[in-house]
């Protein structure tokens, strides 16, 4: 039999963290394209808008103010997925099942300035947007029927994000959702059998390896995982093993801001354009148990192929059997790589 060739040879990849595969088809990025194309988001935002529901001082949709917040702000939602006062009772009638499911939803102001975006924030600015993050972990995460608290950003219009200003989410609930029970899953099984995290073994693995690490600092390490299913799919990774982001320590804070900051800008700089993603922080359920075989990470789905304006779609195939994708995971790392470290707009 040939051996497998990374670069010419259709294969499907394991994601250990989730138990699912990838199918990768490398040779197809030779195909002609006759894709959609959109226009490159190229406009610059000013650092306040009078009709933003989230800059400092405004009134918002459901008629609150915004205080004159000088960094961060955090409120709930005013449209909130989950309620906190709701039903959680169970439903059952023959083969029909359901459950009734409580939470919050938080909405998190990274920075007053209307204008920016993480990447062009001060690294001191992005750990105060961290510190913010651990506080809510801590807090949410501490009251009675929260066992899950999931921190996200949607980024870009083409992801979701009904609004520029920089801004994330917090949604909190009363059980593990799916994505959160796989991993919990697959890194239990894994911690039973070699008392040893995963996500740490794995890491060891791509930095003996290389080709898939985007960059490094002296706590964290950006890489495109193995199993990476958007285009230029990317994971943050805490080098000591910690079950969530409130166990960092000083060092290791400003350590996450930098290189999410650095990170960011590589994504900015690929097709010199404000890099639409989704990013989520993993972390340990807040469930009441230990869990020491969990080890946080943040992980940025871009839906961005070719170009500013040449997008992936989960369609056909994918959304019937499963993901997939063209251009490896070791073709991305080395173009992200390859990327200056100053943001493109402060280069001219
Ligand atoms: P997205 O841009 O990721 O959609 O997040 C913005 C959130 O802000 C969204 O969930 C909330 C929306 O419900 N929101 C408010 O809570 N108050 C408002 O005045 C407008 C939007």
């Amino acid at each position: 039999m040939q051996s497998l060739d990374f670069h010419e040879h259709p294969h499907r990849r394991y994601n250990i963290l989730t138990g699912e595969w990838v199918l990768v088809s490398p040779h197809r990025t030779k195909r002609p394209w006759q894709g959609k194309v959109e226009k490159a988001d190229t406009s610059r935002k000013a650092s306040y808008d009078a009709t933003c529901y989230l800059c400092p001082g405004n009134e918002r949709a459901g008629g609150f103010q915004n205080p004159n917040y000088p960094d961060t702000f955090v409120f709930t939602n005013d449209f909130a997925a989950l309620l906190e006062v709701s039903s959680d009772a169970p439903f059952q009638q023959g083969l029909l099942q359901a459950k009734g499911e409580r939470g919050i939803c938080k909405v998190v102001c990274f920075s007053p300035n209307h204008g920016l975006t993480l990447p062009q924030m001060e690294v001191a600015a992005i750990g105060k947007v961290i510190e913010l993050w651990q506080a809510q972990y801590l807090e949410l995460g501490a009251i009675d029927f929260i066992q899950h608290v999931q921190i996200f950003e949607n980024k870009g219009e083409i992801m979701g994000c009904s609004n520029p200003h920089p801004h994330g989410q917090i949604w909190a609930q009363s059980t593990i959702p799916q994505e959160t029970r796989l991993k919990t899953i697959q890194q239990k099984q894994y911690w039973k059998e070699n008392q040893r995290s995963l996500l740490g073994d794995y890491l060891a693995q791509e930095l003996k390896e290389g080709s898939r690490i985007v960059l490094e600092n002296e706590e964290f390490v950006a890489l495109v995982p193995f199993w990476a299913i958007w285009p230029y799919e990317a994971m943050i990774i805490p080098r000591r093993p910690m079950r969530h982001i409130a166990e960092m320590n000083e060092l290791e804070k400003n350590a996450f801001a930098q290189i999410l900051k650095a990170l960011t800008i590589r994504f900015d700089n690929l097709f010199e354009t404000s890099f639409p993603y989704s990013a989520g922080i993993h972390q340990a359920p807040t469930d009441g148990l230990e869990h020491p075989e969990w080890h946080w990470h943040m992980s940025f789905y871009p839906p961005l192929l070719r170009s500013a304006t040449v997008k992936k779609f989960m369609v056909g195939y994918e959304l019937f059997a499963e993901p997939q994708r063209d251009v490896t995971a070791e073709y991305a790392a080395e173009r992200l790589r390859g990327l200056a470290e100053i943001h493109y707009s402060a280069m001219v």
